[in-house]
């Protein structure tokens, strides 16, 4: 049987994208490398080197760094640095942008969730890999500001990769989204889900609940929404929450229905990380459908002012998103039943 491997799912997307230079394959191919090499460690984390634990450090956004998330963010940040490919780089793990020598730069800008899920890291439940990737903007061989802080809808690809019970490479350029999992045995990624769509309405719902009594009143009435039966909306919908993004959004993007990390007391601006988590994961899912939102605003159209900045995040089902935005803008509040 002949398979595509990722690798030429990428060569003839170059070879068919008039004006090609062959650096977005390259860079593309180090990401390849650099997810196989964090995907191994993951696997033998337990009996390899002691690679489980935390470091002592805290990072950025006053999280104790795990040595697993320094092995991620070390192993992406030295492979796609060497290659020639980008300016810049951006970690979650990282307070400031890594600026590539003058040497070495190329025309990509790199952002990325090393490894996303932290917490799950040391309980061997699934955690994963964001990238997003945009072209420079400004002029010049400097790396500007406005590098930096794109709004989502200018990405040029994302994707994640899932260290789960097996491991999926999902990337979408501007050619829909496909899923590639790991043979083992190959060390290479295979088409196993071409041309992912998301359903247009789910019948899941996606939340740390633990957190309502920090939620304002909308939000409390949209997840009691969910959760009161009529089956002619699906309803009452199941509570699924890993508490890795990847995870439960991959289960969304296969499943639908809606994942939520909403704004709350103790969050004001929302958890999740506009450029490494929010903005690649609504490029994902637009392209295979679907749907992301503040819960007012479209997330691709937002123009982060700062680096690290959080957004409150709807994602999924265009049906399920549509519907949270309504109740959360009040209007659907009395046409809907509690
Ligand atoms: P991380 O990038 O430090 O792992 O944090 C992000 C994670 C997401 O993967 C997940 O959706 C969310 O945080 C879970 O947060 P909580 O534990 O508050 O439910
Ligand atoms: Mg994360």
């Amino acid at each position: 049987m002949q398979r595509t491997t990722l690798v030429q799912y990428i060569r003839q997307r170059g070879f068919s994208t008039p004006g090609a230079t062959g650096e977005f394959t390259s860079l593309m191919n180090e990401i390849i490398v650099a997810a196989k090499i964090v995907s191994l460690e993951v696997n033998r984390a337990g009996i390899g080197e002691d690679i489980l634990g935390l470091t002592g450090k805290i990072n950025i956004q006053g999280e104790e760094v795990q040595k697993l998330d320094e092995f991620a963010d070390m192993t992406f940040t030295t492979i796609i640095g060497q290659s020639g490919t980008v300016c810049a780089i951006c970690s979650e793990e990282r307070d400031e942008p890594l600026i590539v020598p003058k040497t070495d730069r190329g025309k990509y800008i790199f952002m990325m969730d090393p490894l996303d899920g932290s917490s799950n890291i040391d309980v061997n439940v699934g955690i994963g890999s964001i990238f997003s990737i945009y072209r420079k903007v400004s002029e010049g061989n400097e790396v500007h500001d406005a590098d930096l802080r794109q709004p989502g809808h200018k990405q040029v690809a994302a994707g994640y990769v899932m260290y789960g019970s097996s491991t999926m490479f999902v990337l979408t350029t501007d050619q829909g989204v496909h899923g590639f999992t790991l043979d083992p045995s190959l060390g290479e990624f295979f088409l196993s889900h071409p041309n992912l769509r998301i359903p247009e309405q789910g019948s899941t719902y996606s939340i740390n609940e633990g957190n309502m009594e920090n939620w304002d009143e909308a939000q409390k009435h949209l997840v009691n929404h969910l959760k009161v039966s009529d089956p002619a909306t699906r309803r009452p919908y199941k509570l699924r929450y890993i508490g890795t993004l990847v995870s439960d959004f991959h289960r969304t993007l296969l499943k639908g229905g809606i994942f939520m990390y909403p704004s709350d007391k103790k969050s004001p601006e929302g958890k999740l990380r506009y450029a490494f988590e929010a903005a690649p994961m609504a490029y994902i899912v637009e392209h295979a459908g679907g749907r992301a939102s503040t819960g007012s605003q479209r997330i691709l159209d937002i123009v982060p002012e700062k680096l690290h900045q959080r957004v409150p995040l709807f994602v999924g089902s265009p049906r399920d998103v549509a519907l949270a935005e309504n109740i959360l803008s009040g209007k659907g509040r009395s046409q809907q039943p509690a």
